[in-house]
């Protein structure tokens, strides 16, 4: 097997690929036109599939030489080699079990759901699509992304797959539930949802399992929103987050591990889920609580579950309802489960019908398709730069994820282990650009843009572009001083799909020059530091802070007792100069806190002060 990577900046796949290609950022759409025109050009076609089982193909191909009728054209596009690309596509095109895995380096994108397309495009022109080993694979983020689309949990979706736009849909959907007000049209994707609050068209909003005031772009917009709403509504599991401090009612939820239900991964594989442990304090389970508001509104008999068991019997039943084979989602063979067949359940991969009763392994093996001619469609793409591309600030800023944290660290950072591999938030700079900036390895830089900033330590790395930068998505006012990526990322988004443009902003880098540093470790959790640059990682035994500030301290002692709780005993360290200080706060002849600050780069080294309190 040839893995190659595709990304503008070196990633941790890298090192188990046998070719990365740096290509342009956002330039996807060019190199998968290219990849089409070659493939005609070079008699890579499978023309009996596209003749059998697909429509579009002419006007796709045409619109595909329009624009990358060459490897010159498509190689300058994307600012790679020809000679690179030519390997890559050679490849493809005489390698029969070849498959394309994308995710957000494709999707979040003002043009997304056209590079997808494009990728398609190329897979449906070689009949490579459901065949082992040969297929386009559109990888869901979330562990249960695909499962919440089956029940319906996107605004632009019916519950079980159906479409809006589809008058059958609709009266399927109205006529299962006996549901005569059954809304006609698409709700509003995230972001267009919180302009809405905005303008005052949406009153209440509730939020489940999520933390938009990190996660969306325009962040601090979402925020300013949220305490403007009228009604806020979160359910999370974890009590305090960025979006449930902006909350008027807090439901308390249980979490994986507490509960006792179905997930469905990328691969269509439907798994139970089962409860560990027991529900703590007043968390109840989100479909209870479901149940209940329902129940609250005089629904209660619609809303009368009292185990998942029975809301997937009948989840299972609406996907067969009138289906007739003409709807991929099709689980009805299991909505006759008992509780116990339900409880036993061993993972299953849709269509579950009493024609295939073991689940399918593999869709469109057969070149059939589920639309009304049963051919697979090829659309023309138009490939497009990312829109923020032209705008204010020196660079382009990338965003994305670590190996060791989960979005916005509200479970995650609760661990001291998963800390060790990053604990703070970075800026990844190419080393030209550093130089140009003033930016040394392990400095401190700050990032601006729509009147944001976020604060980070510099990487200087090869691995991106001259350019470029890169962040993670992770740290948020619950870990660090300005570490929320989303506030510098704009609200533009793809016109299909909605999903926000999060790689590819512009912003500016400014070099700082800390006056002080300091490394804390208290016992006890403590209130936010009442200084410049703070991040916060948790210990097996209490926490640990590192600080920084740009301003002298005038009174070290002074600004203890400002911040840190009060202690019986104490004792104090200060050189002549006022520079190196250094404490640490008793509480029944147990050590509470100790803190030692000073000058720039004169602190001992961190590894004895990692994860424990060893080193003391
Ligand atoms: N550890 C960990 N794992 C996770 C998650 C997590 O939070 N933590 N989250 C999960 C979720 S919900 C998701 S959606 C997935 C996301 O999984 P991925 O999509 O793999 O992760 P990202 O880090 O968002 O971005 C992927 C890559 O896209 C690249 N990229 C940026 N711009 C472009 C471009 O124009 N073209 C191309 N080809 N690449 C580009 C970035 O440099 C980055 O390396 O991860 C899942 N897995
Ligand atoms: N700039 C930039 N922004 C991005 C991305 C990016 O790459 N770049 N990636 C985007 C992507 S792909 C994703 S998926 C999002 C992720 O963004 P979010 O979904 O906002 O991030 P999470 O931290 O996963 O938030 C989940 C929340 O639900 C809570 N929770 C966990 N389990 C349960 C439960 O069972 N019930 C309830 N009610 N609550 C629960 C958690 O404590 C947490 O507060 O971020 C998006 N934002
Ligand atoms: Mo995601």
């Amino acid at each position: 097997m040839k893995v190659v990577v595709l990304d503008p900046r070196r990633t941790a796949t890298c090192d188990l690929a046998d070719r990365h290609l740096a290509l342009a950022p956002g330039s996807d759409g060019y190199l998968f036109n290219g990849l089409l025109s070659y493939l005609a050009d070079h008699d890579a076609l499978d023309r009996d599939f596209i003749d059998h089982h697909c429509e579009g193909f002419d006007e796709a191909l045409a619109q595909a030489r329009r624009q990358c009728p060459d490897i010159a054209t498509t190689a300058e596009r994307c600012g790679l080699e020809a000679a690179e690309l030519e390997w890559l596509f050679s490849r493809f095109a005489t390698t029969e079990r070849s498959l394309t895995l994308y995710s957000q380096g494709i999707n979040q994108s003002s043009s997304g759901t056209d590079k997808a397309n494009a990728i398609i495009n190329c897979h449906l022109a070689t009949g490579r699509i459901g065949k082992p080993g040969a297929s386009p694979f559109s990888i869901t983020g979330q562990p249960n992304a695909m499962g919440g689309r089956e029940v319906g949990g996107l605004a632009n979706q019916l519950a079980a797959h159906m479409d809006f736009a589809d008058p059958d849909h609709l009266e399927t959907v109205r006529s299962f539930w006996q549901a005569p007000n059954l809304a006609e049209r698409e709700g509003r994707k995230a972001v267009d949802l919180f302009r809405a609050i905005e303008t005052g068209d949406i009153k209440a909003v509730w939020i489940i399992g999520t933390n938009p005031a990190v996660s969306l772009p325009d962040a601090a917009r979402v925020r300013q929103t949220l305490k403007q709403c009228e009604l806020v509504v979160v359910s999370d599991c974890i009590a305090r987050t960025d979006t449930t401090l902006l909350a008027d009612v807090l439901l308390p939820t249980t979490t994986w591990a507490e509960k006792n239900g179905t997930v469905t991964n990328s691969e269509r594989r439907i798994s139970r889920q089962r409860s560990l442990v027991r529900a703590p304090g007043e968390a109840r389970h989100d479909w209870e609580i479901l149940c209940d508001f329902a129940a609250r509104l005089g629904y209660g008999e619609a809303f009368g579950y009292r185990h998942p068991v029975e809301i997937f019997r009948e989840h299972a039943a609406l996907s067969g309802y009138r289906n007739g084979g003409r709807r991929d989602f099709d689980i009805s063979a299991l909505a006759s489960l008992s509780e116990t067949q339900y409880d036993a359940l061993a993972p299953i991969q849709w269509p579950v019908t009493d024609r295939c009763p073991e689940g399918t392994a593999r869709l469109f093996g057969d070149g059939r398709f589920f639309t009304p001619s049963g051919r697979a469609r090829l659309l023309p793409v138009e490939a497009r730069l990312p829109a923020a591309t032209a705008g204010d600030g020196d660079f382009v800023l990338n965003t994305g994820r670590i190996r060791d944290q989960w979005h916005t660290m509200t479970r995650t950072a609760r661990s001291p282990r998963l800390l060790e591999h990053s604990d703070e938030p970075f800026v990844e700079i190419h080393p030209q650009d550093a130089q140009c900036s003033g930016v040394g390895d392990a400095d401190l830089v700050r990032l601006e843009a729509r009147g944001q900033r976020f604060i980070g330590r510099a990487r200087i790395s090869d691995g991106v572009q001259p350019g470029t930068l890169f962040a993670p998505i992770h740290w948020n006012d619950r870990h660090a001083a300005a570490a929320c990526v989303d506030a510098l990322v704009a609200p533009v988004t793809d016109p299909v799909s909605g999903q926000p443009e999060s790689k590819h902003s512009r912003v500016g880098l400014v070099a700082l020059k800390q006056c002080w540093q300091g490394l804390l470790l208290s016992l006890e959790p403590l209130e936010q530091p009442p200084c410049e640059y703070w991040v916060r990682a948790a210990l097996e035994q209490g926490e640990r802070y590192r600080l920084a500030g740009f301003e002298p301290v005038a009174d070290w002692r002074h600004w203890v007792e400002a911040w840190l709780p009060a202690c019986e005993d104490r004792i104090e360290l200060l050189d002549s100069r006022g520079v190196h200080y250094r404490a640490a706060g008793f509480r029944d002849g147990r050590l509470q806190w100790v803190l030692i600050a000073g000058g720039d780069g004169e602190l001992p080294s961190h590894p004895g002060f990692r994860s424990n309190w060893d080193g003391l």
